[in-house]
C-alpha cells in the first residue's frame, strides 16, 4: 500500500503511540497507566486530528493563495457516520495505529466502536452530502460543506416488547466531539422578525430577534491526497447584546429566557424525510444556517479587493434540495441592502452563483411556506421574493400574453388560502442549473415538475446520477472483499479509481476467485449472524440467503409488500412435504429503518414486521428455512456492518417514486444482487451490470397512472390467492392487533392502494421465485456478483462529483503538494 500522505506523517508505531499517550495525559488529563477504551478512542482521535490540522490549514491557505473558485455545498443534513476509521484509511496509517494501540493493550477495531455515530441526517440526502465531501476532497476540488450542528441528531429507534417503535432523543455530544474545532471567533448575527425601513438609499431590516451563529469546523480528509477540506456547521447562541427592553423593565428572568430561546434553533434535526408542513422552527433553521453561510462566503470573497458582481467567478453554491433556497433571497438582500448593488446587477450575479439539486417528485414532499409565515419571520425576504416573482412573471406574460394558466403554474406564489411560497420554483428561477439525481428522475423533473420551465430553458436541466464513496462503503466496511479485489487487480488504486475493477471480469471463471468471493461473503455473514444471535438469541445459518431491505420506512418504498411476501413464503413452507423442504432455499430476511415519529402507517408497518418475525421465528415447522428480523436503529454504522453481508437486497419502490436510491449501489458493490423495480438508479445499475444480474419486476413508470386508475375505478382486482391468504391472516390478527391490521388492510383495498402493492404483487412473487432458483446454483450466483462488482464504476461518487465539477460548478482540481 502506498499512500501519498504517509511521507508527511510519522510512520513509526512508537511515535504514534507517544502521541496517543500524550493526549491521554494532557488532553484528557488521565494517568497513562489507567485509561479505558473510551479514553483510548478519544486520545487516538485527537492524535489523528493533530495530523489533519496541518494538512487542513495548508490546503485552505493554498486555495486562498491561488485564489481558486470554490464550491459551497449547502445542506441541512450531513450524515457523516464515524470519523476515525475513515480518517485512518484516507491517510493510509491504519496499520500503524493498529500497532500502537496493540502495544497499549487495545484492539483498534474495538476502539473504533467507541465512537458515537453522528446522525445529522435523515437518510439518502444527508448521506449523499457525506459521500460528496469524501469525493470532493479526494478529487482535490476546492470545496466547503455548510450545515447545522444539531445538538440532537436523528432519534435512536428502539422497539417496545409489543413490537412498536419508540423514539429516544440522540444527544450525540455527551462524550464530546474530538473531530470538531469550535471557532468562537467565527460568528455572525442572524436576524428574524422585525420590520423594514427605507433610509432614502436602501431598505433596512431592523428590530426583531437576533441570534449569533458560531462555527464548528471538521476536517475532511481525501483519500491518498494531502488535501483536507472543511465542513463548517453552525450552532446558535444568544446574541451578545443585552435585551435592554426587559433589562430596563427590571425583568431579569425574561431577559435570560429570551436568550435561552436562541439555542433552540440548532437544537434538533427534523426526523422527517418528507415535508413537515409549515413548522416555523424549521424555516428558522433554514434561514439561520443559510444567512451565516452567505455572510461567511461574502466575507471570504471580499478579502481580495474586487467587485461583488464577480462573485460567481470564485463562488458556486449548490443547494441540496430546496432546504437552503431562502439563500437566493438572502444573497439578493446582502447585495442590495448591505452592498448597495442595484437589482439587475444583484440578480445577474445571484443566478450565476446558485444551482439546485432536486431529490423528489412527490408533490406532498415539495416544500411550501405560507406567505404569512415568511412575511412575519423574514419580512425583507418576502418583499424580495415578490419582486423576483413580479419580474419573472413579467417575462412570462410578454411571451404568453393572456395565458393565465401558464402564469399560475409558473408563479413562485401559489394563489390560494393561504397563499404559499413554492420553494422549488424559487430555486429553479434563481439557479443557473437544476439537476435530478438519476436518469429517470431527471426526466420526471423536466416532464412532471417543471415542464413550463424546461420549455423555456432546456439547457438549465441536467441529470447527475448519484454515487457513493468506495472508501467508506467498500474499503472500510468490507475489508475482506477489498483484500480479494486488490490482490486480483494487483493494486489498491481501485479505491480512488473504481473503473479499474473492470479488470476483475477477466477472472470471473476462475474457481479461485469465485471461492475467495464466497469466503469474503461468508466472513461478513458470520459477523451479522453473531449480531443476530446476540440481539435476538436466534441461531441463523450462513448457508441461508441473506435478504436485506434497509431504508427509511415509507409507503412508496413498499416494505409492506416485502412483509406480505414473507408471510406467503411462511405459508408455503408450512405446506411443504419433507421432500419439498429439502429443495427449499433457506432465507434470512432482514428489514430495518426508521419511521418518522408522526407517520402512523409507517409505524404500523414496523409493528407488523415485528409480529411476523415473532410468529415465524418461533414456529418449529419452519426451522432454518425462514427467519425474519427487524434490525433496530438503522444508521450509517449498522449499514456498514450489514450491507457487506447481503446476498440480495430489495429496492422495490413504486416505479417513478424513488428519485435514485443510493444503498442499491452499496449493496451491489459489496457482492450482492438486487431484486427491484424499474425505478431510480436501479435502471442505470441494470444498464451497467446487465439484466441477467438483476431480478427486475413490476410496472414501469409510464404504466403507473393508468394502473392506478384501473385499481381506483374497479377495472382491476388482484387474484393472487397467496396474497389473499396473507391478508386474511392479517385480518384475523395473527401477527398484530386490529389497531394495526385494520388501517394497513384498508390501504390495500383497490380504491386505496395508491402505491400499487396488490398490483405488483404477483410479478414480485415471480421475481422472488427466480431468486430462489438462481441461488441454488452457487457458482453462477457468485459469477453474477463478481461481474456486478466489476461493472459498478459509474456509481462511485467520484464520477458524480467530477460531473458536477465540470458541468455545473466549473471547478479546477487543485492538489496541494507540500514541499518538505
Ligand atoms: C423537509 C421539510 C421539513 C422537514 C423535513 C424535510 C425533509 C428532510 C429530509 C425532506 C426531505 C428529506 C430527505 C430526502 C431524501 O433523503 N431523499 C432521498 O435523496 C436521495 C439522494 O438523492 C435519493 O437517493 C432518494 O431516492 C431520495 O428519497
Amino acid at each position: 500500500i502506498h499512500n501519498i500522505m504517509t511521507q508527511y506523517l510519522p510512520r513509526d508505531v512508537d511515535s504514534i503511540l507517544k502521541q496517543i499517550v500524550n493526549h491521554v495525559e494532557y488532553t484528557l488529563a488521565r494517568t497513562k497507566y489507567n485509561f479505558d477504551e473510551q479514553h483510548a478512542y478519544q486520545a487516538t482521535a485527537y492524535s489523528v486530528r493533530d495530523r489533519l490540522i496541518e494538512s487542513w490549514n495548508d490546503t485552505q491557505q493554498y486555495f486562498t493563495e491561488k485564489d481558486v473558485k470554490r464550491v459551497y455545498y449547502l445542506s441541512m443534513e450531513f450524515l457523516m457516520g464515524r470519523y476515525l476509521n475513515n480518517a485512518l484509511l484516507n491517510l493510509g496509517i491504519e496499520s500503524q495505529y493498529q500497532g500502537a494501540l496493540k502495544k497499549l493493550g487495545f484492539d483498534l477495531d474495538e476502539v473504533e466502536h467507541q465512537e458515537r455515530d453522528p446522525g445529522l441526517g435523515n437518510g439518502g440526502l444527508g448521506r449523499l452530502a457525506a459521500c460528496f465531501m469524501d469525493s470532493l476532497a479526494t478529487i482535490n476540488y476546492p470545496a466547503w460543506g455548510y450545515g447545522i450542528r444539531y445538538k440532537y441528531g436523528m432519534f435512536e429507534q428502539r422497539i417496545s416488547k409489543e413490537g412498536y417503535q419508540i423514539e429516544i432523543p440522540d444527544y450525540w455530544l455527551t462524550a464530546g466531539n474530538p473531530w470538531e474545532i469550535e471557532r468562537l471567533d467565527v460568528k455572525y448575527p442572524v436576524r428574524f422578525y422585525g420590520e423594514i425601513k427605507h433610509n432614502g438609499k436602501h431598505y433596512e431590516w431592523q428590530g426583531g430577534e437576533v441570534v449569533t451563529a458560531i462555527a464548528y469546523d471538521s476536517p475532511i480528509p481525501g483519500y491518498d491526497t494531502y488535501n483536507t477540506l472543511n465542513l463548517r456547521l453552525w450552532s446558535a447562541t444568544p446574541a451578545s447584546e443585552f435585551d435592554l427592553d426587559s433589562f430596563s423593565r427590571g425583568d431579569y428572568y425574561s431577559a435570560v429566557a429570551s436568550k435561552e430561546a436562541a439555542e433552540k434553533i440548532s437544537s434538533v434535526l427534523y426526523p422527517n424525510d418528507a415535508t413537515e408542513a409549515g413548522k416555523e422552527l424549521r424555516l428558522k433553521q433554514q434561514h439561520f444556517f443559510v444567512s451565516a453561510t452567505l455572510q461567511d462566503v461574502v466575507r471570504r470573497f471580499k478579502k481580495k479587493d474586487r467587485p461583488l458582481t464577480e462573485l460567481h467567478t470564485k463562488v458556486a453554491i449548490q443547494l441540496n434540495d430546496t432546504h437552503p433556497t431562502i439563500g437566493i433571497a438572502e444573497l439578493m438582500r446582502i447585495f442590495m441592502d448591505h452592498e448597495s448593488m442595484g437589482w439587475s446587477a444583484a440578480w445577474a450575479t445571484t443566478t450565476k452563483v446558485f444551482s439546485y439539486t432536486n431529490h423528489t417528485v412527490l408533490p406532498e414532499a415539495l416544500e411550501r411556506w405560507s406567505v404569512d409565515l415568511v412575511e412575519k419571520l423574514l419580512p425583507r425576504h418576502m418583499q424580495i421574493i415578490y419582486e423576483i416573482n413580479r419580474r419573472h412573471l413579467e417575462e412570462v406574460v410578454k411571451k404568453y400574453p393572456g395565458d393565465g394558466d401558464k402564469l399560475m403554474r409558473m408563479s413562485i406564489i401559489e394563489e390560494g388560502f393561504p397563499k404559499m411560497v413554492r420553494m422549488a420554483v424559487l430555486a429553479v428561477v434563481g439557479s443557473h442549473h437544476v439537476n435530478g439525481v438519476a436518469a429517470i428522475h431527471s426526466g420526471l423533473v423536466k416532464s412532471r415538475l417543471f415542464p413550463d420551465f424546461y420549455k423555456e430553458q432546456p439547457d438549465k436541466f441536467l441529470n447527475m446520477t448519484n454515487g457513493v464513496t468506495p472508501r467508506r462503503w467498500m474499503q472500510s466496511a468490507n475489508p475482506a472483499l477489498s483484500e480479494v479485489i486488490s490482490r486480483w487487480l494487483e493494486t489498491d488504486e481501485w479505491v480512488s479509481n473504481y473503473e479499474l475493477c473492470r479488470g476483475l471480469e477477466q477472472f470471473v471463471d476462475s474457481a479461485d476467485m469465485q471461492r475467495e468471493f464466497r469466503e469474503a461473503k461468508r466472513t461478513n455473514k458470520k459477523r451479522v449472524a453473531e449480531r443476530i444471535k446476540k440481539e435476538f438469541g436466534v441461531e441463523v445459518s450462513t448457508d441461508a440467503m441473506f435478504d436485506i431491505q434497509v431504508k427509511r420506512i415509507h409507503e412508496y418504498k413498499r416494505q409492506l409488500m416485502n412483509v406480505l411476501s414473507i408471510i406467503c413464503r411462511y405459508n408455503a413452507i408450512k405446506r411443504m412435504t419433507p421432500a419439498e423442504k429439502e429443495e427449499c432455499v433457506p432465507r434470512v430476511c432482514i428489514i430495518g429503518g426508521k419511521a418518522a415519529a408522526g407517520y402512523v402507517i409507517a409505524k404500523h408497518i414496523i409493528r407488523l414486521i415485528n409480529g411476523v418475525s415473532k410468529v415465524v421465528n418461533n414456529d418449529k415447522d419452519v426451522g432454518d428455512l425462514l427467519k425474519v428480523f427487524f434490525m433496530t436503529n438503522y444508521n450509517v454504522t449498522l449499514a456498514e456492518d450489514i450491507i457487506p453481508a447481503n446476498d440480495i437486497s430489495q429496492h422495490i419502490s413504486t416505479a417513478g417514486m424513488e428519485a435514485s436510491g443510493t444503498s442499491n449501489m452499496k449493496f451491489v458493490m459489496n457482492g450482492g444482487l438486487i431484486i427491484g423495480t424499474m425505478d431510480g438508479a436501479n435502471i442505470e445499475i441494470r444498464e451497467e451490470i446487465g439484466n441477467d444480474n438483476m431480478f427486475i419486476f413490476g410496472l414501469l413508470e409510464e404504466e403507473i397512472d393508468r394502473a392506478r386508475n384501473e385499481l381506483k375505478y374497479g377495472g382491476y382486482q388482484h387474484t393472487d390467492s397467496r396474497l389473499q391468504e396473507a391478508m386474511k391472516q392479517i385480518e384475523a390478527n395473527k401477527y398484530c392487533g386490529k389497531d394495526v391490521s385494520e388501517p394497513l388492510l384498508k390501504n390495500l383495498q383497490p380504491y386505496n392502494d395508491y402505491y400499487l402493492v396488490t398490483r405488483d404483487f404477483s410479478s414480485y412473487m415471480d421475481a422472488q421465485a427466480r431468486v430462489d432458483e438462481e441461488y441454488k446454483n452457487q457458482t453462477s450466483w457468485v459469477k453474477k456478483t463478481i461481474t456486478s462488482v466489476a461493472r459498478m464504476g459509474k456509481f462511485s461518487s467520484d464520477r458524480t462529483i467530477r460531473e458536477y465539477g465540470e458541468q455545473i460548478w466549473n471547478l479546477e482540481a487543485t492538489p496541494f503538494v507540500p514541499s518538505s
